[in-house]
C-alpha cells in the first residue's frame, strides 16, 4: 500500500498527426480518466527531437497535440495541461535518473532498438536516454498512475526500476530530509521519495495495428498514409482507408478465440469495441458470420460519427492558437509550482548546497 496521494501523468510527442491509436490507446483514456483523479497531460516536446533534430514546425505540432487534448473533452482548468519544455525541472530530474539508470537498461528498450535500427552508433544519445526522461516527467510530480499503449510498458518498468534504485540508494537521505513517504517495494514497505507507478493499459485498444499489416503497430511515422486513421481525416478518408484496410476472405466469428491467427480481423474488431465502448464479444455476437463487405461499412460509420466531434473541434481550436498558448501557460506555471517543490526536496536528497 503506497500513502502517495493518487495522480495520474501521461504524455503525448509531438512528432506528427495523431491517429487512432494515439486516441484509442491514450487520449481516450486520459478523458476518462479527469472524472475521478487529479491529472496532469503533458505535450513532451523534449522528447520530439530524440529521434529527430530539426522540425518543420514544432510549435504547430505542440499545438495539434493540445487541441487534440482539449478536443476530446480533457478539461485544463481542472486538470494541467501543458508542453514539456516550459518547465526546466524535466530536463534537470532527467539528468540525475541518468545518473541513477545503468546503460544495460536503456540498451534493453525494444523501441530504442527499433528507433535506432542498424545504425547504433549514430543514433542519439538522447534517444537512448528517452526513458530515463520518460521517468523524470512521470515522477517530477510524483504520479502513482501513468494511462498509455501497450508499448510503453517497458519504459514504465523502468520507470519503476528508477523509482526503487533512487528509493534504495538514498534512503537514508530521505528520512534525514524528512521527505519520505512509505512505499511498498516487494515485500516490504520502505521510506521512500518516488512511488512505484502503476501503469494503466486496459480495454480492447491497447495497441491498435496498422491497417496495412496487423503485424505492425499503428504509428505516426508509418511512411504509408494507408496505415493509419489520422485525427485530422475527413468522413471520406476515414471511409476509403476502411475499406483499402487488410483483411483475410474468411467471415467474422461468432467468438473471440476464433480471431486467432487473424491479426487484421482481430484489430477491426478491437477498433470497433473500443469505439462502441463493448467487448470483443459482444461485437462478434452482432457481426460473427458476416463478411468483411458488410463489417467495414459498419465500422467506417462508426468511426466518423465517433471521431467526427472529436477533429471538428480540434479545427476550430487550431484556428484559435493564442487560446491555446494561453493553456499551455497556465498549465506550465501550475506544473512548475509542483516540479520546484519536488527539484528542492530532491537536491536536498541527493546533497546539492541550494
Ligand atoms: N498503435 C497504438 N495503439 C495504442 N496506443 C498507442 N500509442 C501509440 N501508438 C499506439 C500510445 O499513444 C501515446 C502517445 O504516443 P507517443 O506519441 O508519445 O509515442 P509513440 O508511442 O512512439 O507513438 P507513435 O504514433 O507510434 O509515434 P512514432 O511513429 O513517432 O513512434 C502513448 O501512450 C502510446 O502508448
Amino acid at each position: 500500500m503506497s500513502a502517495f496521494a493518487p495522480r495520474v501523468f501521461s504524455g503525448v510527442q509531438p512528432t506528427g498527426n495523431l491517429h487512432l491509436g494515439n486516441y484509442l490507446g491514450a487520449i481516450r483514456k486520459f478523458v476518462a480518466l479527469q472524472e475521478s483523479q487529479d491529472c496532469i497531460y503533458c505535450v513532451v516536446d523534449l522528447h520530439a527531437i530524440t529521434a529527430q533534430l530539426v522540425h518543420e514546425d514544432l510549435k504547430s505540432q505542440i499545438r495539434s497535440i493540445t487541441a487534440a487534448f482539449l478536443a476530446a473533452g480533457i478539461d485544463p482548468k481542472r486538470h494541467i495541461v501543458f508542453n514539456q519544455s516550459r518547465v526546466s525541472g524535466h530536463a534537470e530530474l532527467a539528468w540525475i535518473f541518468n545518473c541513477v539508470a545503468r546503460i544495460g537498461w536503456m540498451n534493453r528498450m525494444t523501441q530504442f532498438k527499433e528507433k535506432a535500427g542498424k545504425d547504433r552508433e549514430n543514433a542519439s544519445l538522447g534517444l537512448l536516454a528517452y526513458p530515463s526522461l520518460m521517468a523524470a516527467d512521470i515522477l517530477l510530480y510524483r504520479a502513482t498512475h501513468v494511462p498509455v499503449g501497450d508499448d510503453q510498458k517497458q519504459h514504465l518498468e523502468l520507470t519503476r526500476d528508477i523509482a526503487i534504485k533512487f528509493n534504495n540508494d538514498f534512503s537514508e537521505r530521505i528520512a534525514a530530509a524528512g521527505v519520505g513517504t512509505p512505499v511498498q517495494m516487494g515485500e516490504e514497505t520502505v521510506n521512500g521519495y518516488f512511488p512505484i507507478t502503476e501503469p494503466l493499459i486496459e480495454g480492447p485498444a491497447t495497441r491498435v495495428m496498422s491497417l496495412k499489416d496487423g503485424a505492425k503497430k499503428m504509428s505516426k511515422s508509418d511512411p504509408s498514409d494507408l496505415s493509419r486513421i489520422n485525427l485530422t481525416d475527413d468522413a471520406d478518408q476515414i471511409a476509403r482507408k476502411i475499406k483499402k484496410a487488410k483483411t483475410d476472405p474468411d467471415a467474422l466469428p461468432s467468438e473471440p478465440a476464433g480471431l486467432a491467427g487473424r491479426a487484421e480481423a482481430d484489430n477491426l474488431v478491437g477498433i470497433f469495441a473500443a469505439l462502441s465502448e463493448r467487448s470483443k464479444a459482444d461485437v462478434l455476437s452482432e457481426f460473427g458470420g458476416r463478411n468483411f463487405s458488410e463489417f467495414k461499412p459498419a465500422l467506417a460509420e462508426l468511426a466518423v460519427t465517433s471521431l467526427g466531434p472529436v477533429t471538428g473541434e480540434m479545427r476550430r481550436l487550431l484556428a484559435e492558437p493564442a487560446h491555446i498558448d494561453a493553456v499551455l501557460k497556465d498549465g506550465g506555471d501550475r506544473a512548475n509550482e509542483i516540479a520546484e517543490q519536488t527539484m528542492r526536496d530532491v537536491k536536498e536528497i541527493v546533497g546539492f548546497l541550494q
